[in-house]
């Protein structure tokens, strides 16, 4: 089993509709781990760096802004395939063509302001997580329901 860390970003599409303990609830209720959370209000650097897959779309500038109207939260999610589970949790990046059930499919019409933003794989997660948390931010302890969680896997 492998577990893994992925980092997940609260839009300000999440903070401003009042949606944060939604989402948290979420990916709580499916048995991740919260690992490391914050609120951090998002600079155009880091914004730069975290959309530098982007920087020749046309939206870009535009993207980084609607990143900045507000402060935004930051999680770290914890748990065996976290990345993939929490990419399934979240849907695709385009909310109208989310499914029901999702995060986007359920809270967005948007493309741009679609509620969450998470790692789409581990080797992402793990840039991600470094260019967003301190390694002391991140907490290591046992969480209690782990053998009723992954019980036979
Ligand atoms: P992802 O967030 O599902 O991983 P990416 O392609 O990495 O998708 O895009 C990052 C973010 O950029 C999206 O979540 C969305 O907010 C925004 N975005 C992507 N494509 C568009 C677009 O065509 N128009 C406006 N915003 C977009």
């Amino acid at each position: 089993m492998a577990v893994e860390r992925t980092l997940v970003i609260l839009k300000p599409s999440a903070i401003q509709r009042g949606l944060v303990g939604e989402v948290i609830s979420r990916f709580e209720k499916k048995g991740l781990v919260l690992i490391g959370m914050k609120m951090v209000w998002l600079t155009d650097k880091i914004l730069s760096e975290h959309y530098m897959h982007l920087q020749k779309k046309l939206f870009f500038q535009r993207l980084k802004n609607s990143m900045k109207i507000c402060p935004v939260v930051i999680c770290c999610w914890e748990g065996v395939d976290a990345v993939k589970v929490v990419r399934t949790i979240v849907g695709v990046t385009n909310s109208r063509d989310a499914l029901p059930g999702t995060i986007r499919g359920d809270y967005s019409m948007s493309m741009q302001e679609n509620v969450v933003h998470a790692s789409d794989s581990v080797e992402v997660a793990n840039v991600e997580l470094k260019r967003f948390f301190d390694e002391k931010e991140l907490y290591v302890y046992n969480p209690v329901l782990l053998s009723t969680l992954y019980a036979s896997d």
